[in-house]
């Protein structure tokens, strides 16, 4: 595709063109698809970003690669590094993103079919988005549980470790015990392939803050029917984004992005005003 290759569905690969599209009523389906990128202006680390990233400033915890800190055969020998970084993606201390809140706009406007996402900060949940709306395809860290029994682990004892950075054992039969967030090694959960079919159903996508490098979830954008928008907001370009006839690249910033979207749509004041509510 190149510049001069005209758009089967938009009048042009434009924001605007995008936002006339909505206007005019054209999608109902939407079909949301996000990563680490659109917590990062929450506080939390994506993984990620040259120098901010969580990869990039795991020298102190010794590992013998990055990954491996979210790795399960690691994990089974060496669970401390995870522990010592879990403490800084717990939840309950950051706010939804006013990119969370565009997410919880579409479904108020009854446009949303599923936000998939990688993220295990429940920050969408936060925002609003009622968890069927929800695919949280990488698991949260809602519930923890014994690698080795699967017997759950109570929520305050995992409070206290995690705050303390001590590794919790199963009170059952002293098993390691994981939050339920999906390593390296491991399935995804069900939700996931029962709904993966979804995107293929969408007459709009839109994908955010994602590096689309961890399948099976990366390959989602490309299920997508051929002729239906797909917006990208996203600090680089990811996937197979620009190879298509109706592909809409936002290179940068995710709030930036989603607010000049909701002003070209008229929806502005009140997505400032759902956000200020979170
Ligand atoms: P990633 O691989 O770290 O990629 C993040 C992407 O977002 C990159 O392309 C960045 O350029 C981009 N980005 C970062 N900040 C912004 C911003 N403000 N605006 C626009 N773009 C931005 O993260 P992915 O989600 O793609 O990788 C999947 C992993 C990361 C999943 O398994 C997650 O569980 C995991 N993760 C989640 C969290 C969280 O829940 N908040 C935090 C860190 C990692």
């Amino acid at each position: 595709i190149d510049e001069h290759t005209p758009p089967d569905t938009l009048e042009s690969r434009t924001l605007e063109a995008l936002a006339k599209y909505i206007k005019d009523g054209e999608p109902k389906k939407i079909v949301v698809m996000t990563g680490a990128g659109i917590s990062t202006s929450a506080g939390i680390p994506d993984f990620r970003s040259p120098e901010t990233g969580l990869y990039a400033n795991l020298a102190k915890l010794n590992l013998p690669y990055a990954e491996a800190v979210f790795d399960i055969s690691f994990f089974r020998n060496n669970p401390e590094p995870f522990y010592t970084l879990a403490q800084e993606l717990y939840p309950g201390k950051y706010r939804p993103t006013i990119t969370h809140s565009f997410i919880k706009l579409l479904h108020d406007k009854g446009l949303l079919l599923k936000c998939f996402t990688q993220n295990i900060d429940t920050l969408e949940r936060e925002a609003g988005v009622p968890g069927d709306k929800m695919v949280e395809a990488h698991g949260s860290f809602a519930g923890q549980k014994c690698i080795e029994c699967r017997a759950p682990y109570p929520d305050a004892l995992i409070k206290i470790a995690i705050h303390e950075k001590t590794v919790p054992h199963c009170e059952a039969c002293n098993g390691l015990v994981k939050p339920n967030i999906v390593f390296f090694g491991e399935a995804l959960p069900e939700e996931f392939f029962l709904n993966r079919h979804l995107p293929a159903t969408a007459d709009l996508a839109i994908v955010m803050g994602t590096s689309l490098t961890v399948q099976p979830f990366a390959g989602l954008p490309s299920e997508c029917a051929p002729h239906i928008p797909r917006l990208l907001i996203n600090k680089e370009v990811v996937g197979d984004f620009g190879y298509r006839a109706d592909d809409v690249p936002l290179i940068g910033d995710c709030d930036t992005g989603v607010r000049a979207l909701a002003e070209a749509c008229g929806w502005l004041e009140e997505l400032e005003a759902l956000w200020a509510q979170t």
